[in-house]
């Protein structure tokens, strides 16, 4: 019976599904109902995967959000995540991710190169060694050592489109306009654990050996075990500059609501920033199951699923 409804919201299509007009706060999925997942942009199908495997195995909230990431990480449609993402300005796939758990334990790698499942060698960075964060190289290595299968994460679509960017060699991103799919992915279970990840293959065509926000704990991923969780995707050196998602915990942490958190959050970046043409984007979950997002400008949307169902809804933004 669970995901037995599939919602829209502010005229947002899902695929397959008939059109329909919900207007918002019309339905109870986020009235702190668990288990419940929410994620960045529409990663329908990875939040549904990370349900289904919680129904089936209560216990494992961390497994399900590293098989929800699984999806986009796989998906060679998805050109800024894992397999199929956009290269860097020198031809190379470059992958940025993290996990947290409910402990507030952390796993992250950067500049990994040549692996489908970055969220699988964070989870082992933070499983299996006595650090952080391993980089480039170093994580190569680790994944390698650690039976994860190298392999070529280009596409005959991320070739060809980087044949055409270097025509012209022109790095400028613009908001919503290159199709960011970075999944933040943050589930609560219905013990009120919370957990979370994150994973992109990053800006396309940025400088070599660029990291953004993803893999950065604080910044594109924070798990504040008593309180709440929060991810952001967008410009990474925006997010990172205002350690965006420890920001959101902490203002939850304060007592405000996921939506009132993100708010405040891009408030403030706004306020510093000339944002312009920069876009940014946050989901968070707290310790009861309620939902929020926000973002600078228009165009970003996210996935709730919980025990009433799918919705895709349309962020309320800082500019509309
Ligand atoms: C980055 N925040 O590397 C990521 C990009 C992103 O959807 O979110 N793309 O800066």
């Amino acid at each position: 019976m669970l995901l037995r409804r599939t919602f829209l919201r502010k005229g947002l299509m899902l695929s397959g599904l008939p059109f329909a007009l919900w207007p918002s706060r019309r339905f109870s999925i986020d009235e702190g109902s668990t288990p419940k997942f929410i994620a960045t942009w529409n990663n329908k199908i990875a939040c549904e995967t990370a349900m289904q495997h919680i129904i089936n195995r209560p216990q494992e909230l961390l497994t399900a959000i590293e098989k929800g990431i699984h999806i986009p990480e796989s998906d060679p449609n998805d050109t800024s995540v894992g397999y199929g993402g956009f290269p860097d300005r020198t031809g190379e796939v470059t992958l940025d991710a993290c996990i947290m758990d409910h402990r507030g334990n952390a796993g992250s790698v950067t500049y990994l190169k040549g692996f489908m499942h970055p969220i699988s060698v964070a989870r082992k960075v933070m499983e299996d060694t006595p650090h952080v964060m391993l980089s480039g190289q170093g994580a190569y290595e680790f994944a390698l050592q650690n039976g994860f299968e190298p392999m070529d994460l280009n596409t005959d679509e991320s070739k060809k489109r980087y044949k055409e960017w270097l025509k012209e060699s022109n790095y400028a991103p613009k908001i919503n306009s290159e199709r960011h799919d970075t999944i933040g992915l943050l589930g609560i279970d219905k013990n009120g654990r919370i957990s979370g990840g994150c994973s992109t293959s990053g800006l396309s065509f940025k400088m070599s050996g660029r990291v953004g926000d993803s893999p950065i704990i604080g910044s594109g991923l924070y798990v504040d075990p008593e309180y709440g969780s929060a991810s952001c995707t967008g410009l990474g050196e925006v997010i990172m500059r205002h350690c965006t998602a420890f920001l959101v915990t902490e203002f939850m942490r304060q007592g405000m609501h996921p939506v009132e958190a993100c708010k405040k959050a891009i408030a403030r970046i706004c306020k510093r920033d000339d944002v312009k043409n920069i876009q940014v984007g946050i989901v968070a979950l707290d310790k009861q199951g309620r939902t929020g997002a926000y973002s600078i400008h228009k165009g970003f949307n996210y996935i709730v699923c919980g025990p009433e169902g799918t919705e895709l809804i349309e962020s309320d933004s800082y500019f509309s």
